[in-house]
């Protein structure tokens, strides 16, 4: 990069593409370092640019441009002109064939964008702009185009080449190499492209679809992973059927291709016909593979299964429309896993991950609507705001339109726009045409960045038996908008009344109440004005509000609950989010209580309703396992930071570990026995039911580890050696490696040495392994990182390596990472500066952690901006890296 500062770009500039490309060619000739792209396009100026004489300028970067030519004619050098970004070519027709011959070097490519080379496999990842690191294109989503592609390799290194669409060729070359020629039917933009080759093996299978074709599925990978496929598999055939019956979505090809690649930028890639993933988003077997990695594999293989529709039958018009497919793909997934699992278990997760993480980032200076008006680097927006928040904003319009009408406002969605580059205002006029509803006011979501807070006030009026309750929201500043420029939102706020005998039936004063229960007791108020009332008669008795069930808004509230209130709610309201908010609550006053303890320098006991509530949810055998494992998971640091104004990480750190140890105290008994029921024998399987079981006897293990005695500490040890099933194995090393106890250094290195050597083949189980180590809250943090970081395990070049060590311990390990030395800090500079040059968009993702730094005290916040500073003056800056920590200085 030169001097220049890397300059945004904005929505409101959009223009339409002057030429569009309607075949592309690509002959690949793979070579470790020269492998060469021949491309032949057939170009034509798009009709609707107003500029019918302009220069054809095609993206391309990192390439040596060795011919081109014109209708088969050679170019002559006055005709064209090459820069570090892009190729022009001066003076062309209204129709012509350009072809382009230019040389990439794959082993070089450490950013993992482009055309790369991982362990012994080549393959592509294009989203957003990697396709012009592979020839000169327009590499635009809306420009889409017809894709033929023949890829040449040597038979013995590559056995496997494929890329998108069908196999239409195949041979051999008498020079020891063959080729494979691959047509795409599907008209699609650069950005979907892939190209995998390599010594793969295969799992195969096949569907059937609803309309009674046969596809078959294949799920390429490494030889020693063959025994990893069989849950993506079925995760795929299961995503199939679910998206004909929910969403009336049949595939379109005869082959749908998963690869499984080592060394990948993120989860994974909805490429046409030709998924590559993450190997940690696709391979799973029980032995190896936690309850959380089997769902996580169900849920991304299902996700980048919708995206062919949601994404690539209808694509994004330009990188604004990014939540467009991705907001709306991850409501879909969500529902996915909702319907094949627990839906309220799905849905504290995402509300968890949403208040945590999302509303942190909506609170910091990275914020940004759900279509943002403006950025440096695309690469910086596949964010929790565009994927989380979007689809909160896709699940609100579902709320507010009714199961049914959502369908034929998708219905129509997909048909209008098959085979366009669509935007978010087209998504949501389909919604509106489709339903009858004005979402106008609504659509003020999508361009407004922060999170709202509601402020919810009630009185109850015994002898008119009138309850009024009174909404005010409040929007907050973020760097784009000041709070005055924003306008009030349309919030669905799902609601119910509990009272002393059980939910209260609902009837609005003044219009007929739009109920969705038989028994009246549910509704969904809209929610308006900058500040609304809305008036219950008939209320029989004082009612504790139970507000935004099932999560309805992605918003903070506010309504003073008592404790007594919390506890009602706890117990008997019927929403499943809403049972566990309280109890959330409910948890979040007491550590608050032991924050302030701490400050005051005195000892506090927990409050015994919280004891109580527990209790009850470890003795009550009727209640829901599923919920009392999540009801059990106090809040967590990151939670309770992003709560708090200023940060007190020692307070935060300390005061939730006495609240848990007091609760184990007072609970020993309910704790142990609810441990020693939930001992799985069966065979594993990851299903609800059993996952539940686990997690409530870990959560258990967990508490239990808290106590002086050795209890948890033989019960841990003890899990470990008899556990079948990663996801016990991992909560018992876990609990020692975290453990303070003084038997449990010993026992943790012990147990630390033992699963090394157990597992050090298996990639994936090692990276849980420097997890664990990098996410340990015992003193000395960071330099058991760096030790690591000089272990044979560690690779700084492989994405989940990163994440798992240094991504790990800078955002789960918040009394270390945030020692007050800085030292830190420095060390997560010293990486991202590493980063930078190698892969920028790691690098970018490692900052924010430290975008953070004005929520913690001045002592801090210097040593972090210092930090930032030092990336900042870092010479050869890339765009990544730059626009994160230019915004958040
Ligand atoms: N669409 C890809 C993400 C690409 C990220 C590029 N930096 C995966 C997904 O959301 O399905
Ligand atoms: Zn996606």
């Amino acid at each position: 990069m030169t001097d220049s500062k890397p300059a945004a770009i904005f929505l409101k500039d959009y223009q339409v593409p002057d030429f569009l490309i309607d075949r592309t060619q690509l002959k690949f000739e793979l070579d470790a370092e020269r492998t060469r792209v021949t491309a032949n396009l057939s170009v034509r100026r798009n009709p609707e640019s107003e500029n019918n004489a302009a220069d054809l300028v095609l993206h391309g970067q990192e390439m040596q441009l060795e011919a081109i030519s014109i209708d088969g004619i050679a170019l002559d050098k006055s005709r064209y002109r090459v820069s570090e970004n892009d190729l022009t070519v001066s003076n062309v027709a209204d129709v012509f064939e350009l072809q382009t011959q230019v040389l990439i070097n794959p082993v070089a490519n450490t950013s993992l964008e482009g055309l790369y080379k991982s362990r012994t496999m080549y393959c592509t990842q294009c989203e957003a702009e990697g396709f012009r690191k592979i020839t000169y294109y327009l590499d635009r989503p809306d420009v889409q185009s017809e894709f033929t592609t023949t890829v040449i390799g040597n038979k013995a290194e590559f056995p496997v080449l494929l890329s998108n669409g069908n196999a239409i060729d195949r041979g051999e070359m008498d020079d020891g190499r063959h080729y494979a020629v691959w047509h795409d039917p599907f008209r699609k933009p650069a950005y979907l492209f892939a190209l995998v080759a390599g010594d793969l093996a295969v799992v195969e299978d096949k569907f059937t679809t609803c309309s009674g074709r046969s596809v078959d599925l294949q799920i390429f990978v490494e030889t020693k992973d063959l025994d990893k496929c069989d849950h993506a598999m079925q995760s795929l055939k299961n995503a199939m059927r679910w998206d004909e019956e929910v969403y009336g979505r049949e595939y379109d090809l005869d082959i749908y291709m998963i690869v499984a690649v080592d060394d990948f930028n993120m989860g994974a890639m909805e490429n046409k016909g030709l998924n590559i993933f993450n190997t940690s988003c696709v391979l799973a077997k029980p032995e190896t593979t936690t309850d959380v990695g089997f769902q996580r594999v169900e849920a991304v293989v299902a996700h980048e299964y919708f995206h062919n529709w949601s994404g690539n039958r209808v694509t994004c018009r330009d990188w604004f429309q990014l939540s467009l497919k991705e907001g709306f793909t991850v409501f879909r997934d969500a529902e996915f896993s909702a319907d094949l699992n627990s839906r309220t278990v799905k849905r504290v997760e995402d509300a968890t991950l949403l208040r945590t993480m999302q509303f942190a980032e909506d609170g910091g200076p990275m914020a940004h609507p759900v279509q943002p008006a403006s950025f440096i680097e695309i690469s910086n927006f596949y964010t929790l705001t565009i994927y989380e928040k979007g689809a909160e904003v896709v699940r609100m319009i579902h709320t507010l339109l009714g199961a049914e009408q959502f369908r034929a406002g998708s219905d129509l969605y997909f048909e209008r726009h098959d085979g366009q580059a669509a935007t978010i205002d087209d998504f949501v006029l389909a919604m509106e045409d489709a339903s009858g509803e004005d979402l106008g006011q609504f659509k003020r979501w999508y361009s407004q960045a922060g999170t709202p807070t509601v402020v919810v006030e009630d009185d109850y009026n015994e002898d008119s038996g009138e309850y009024r309750i009174r909404f005010k929201q409040i929007q907050p500043d973020t760097p784009d908008m000041t709070a005055e420029q924003k306008q009030p939102l349309l919030i669905p706020v799902a609601l119910g009344l509990l009272g002393d005998a059980g939910h209260l039936p609902l009837q609005l004063k003044d219009e007929e109440i739009n109920a969705d229960t038989e028994d009246n007791t549910h509704c969904v108020l809209r929610l308006k004005e900058a500040e609304q009332e809305f008036v219950f008669s008939n209320v029989r008795e004082r009612p504790v509000p139970a507000l935004f069930r099932g999560f309805s808004a992605p918003v903070k509230w506010r309504y003073n609950y008592s404790r007594d209130d919390l506890q009602r709610l706890a117990v008997a309201e019927e929403d499943g989010f809403s049972r566990w908010d309280a109890v959330q609550q409910l948890a979040v006053a007491v550590i608050d209580d032991a924050i302030k303890a701490f400050n005051n320098d005195r000892d506090t006991s927990v409050d015994q309703r919280l004891v109580q509530a527990y209790r009850t949810l470890l003795s009550d055998r009727a209640i829901d396992k599923a919920m009392v494992a999540l009801m059990l998971q106090l809040p967590s640091e990151a939670y309770l930071s992003e709560l708090a104004d200023e940060v007190d990480v020692e307070a935060i750190h300390v005061a939730r570990q006495s609240v848990k140890k007091q609760l184990a105290e007072a609970l020993k008994f309910e704790l142990s026995e609810c441990f020693a029921e939930n001992n799985t024998q069966q065979q594993y399987q990851p299903v609800a039911e059993q996952i539940a079981q686990r997690s409530l006897r870990n959560s258990c293990l967990s508490y239990l580890l808290c106590l002086d005695d050795e209890l948890g500490i033989s019960l841990a040890r003890q899990q470990y050696r008899e556990a079948n099933n990663m996801t016990d194995t991992m909560a018992a090393l876990t609990g020692v490696v975290n453990s303070d106890h003084p038997r449990a250094g010993e026992l943790a290195k012990e147990l630390l040495a033992d699963f090394y050597q157990q597992w050090q083949q298996e990639a994936l189980v090692v990276n849980q392994w420097l997890m664990t180590q990098a996410t340990c809250s015992l003193p000395g943090g960071l330099e058991r990182v760096k030790r690591l970081m000089e272990h044979p395990a560690f690779d700084i070049n492989n994405p989940n390596k990163v994440r798992s060590l240094i991504g790990a311990f800078c955002n789960n390990n918040p009394i270390n990472f945030h020692d007050t030395s800085g030292a830190g800090y420095e060390f997560l500079a010293d990486q991202i500066i590493a980063l930078n040059e190698s892969n920028p968009q790691i690098a970018s993702r490692l900052i924010t952690p430290l975008t953070k730094w004005r929520k913690y005290n001045q002592q801090r916040q210097q040593l972090m901006r210092s930090a930032l500073q030092r990336i900042e003056s870092t010479e050869d800056l890339s765009k990544d890296v730059y626009e994160v920590v230019s915004k958040s200085l």
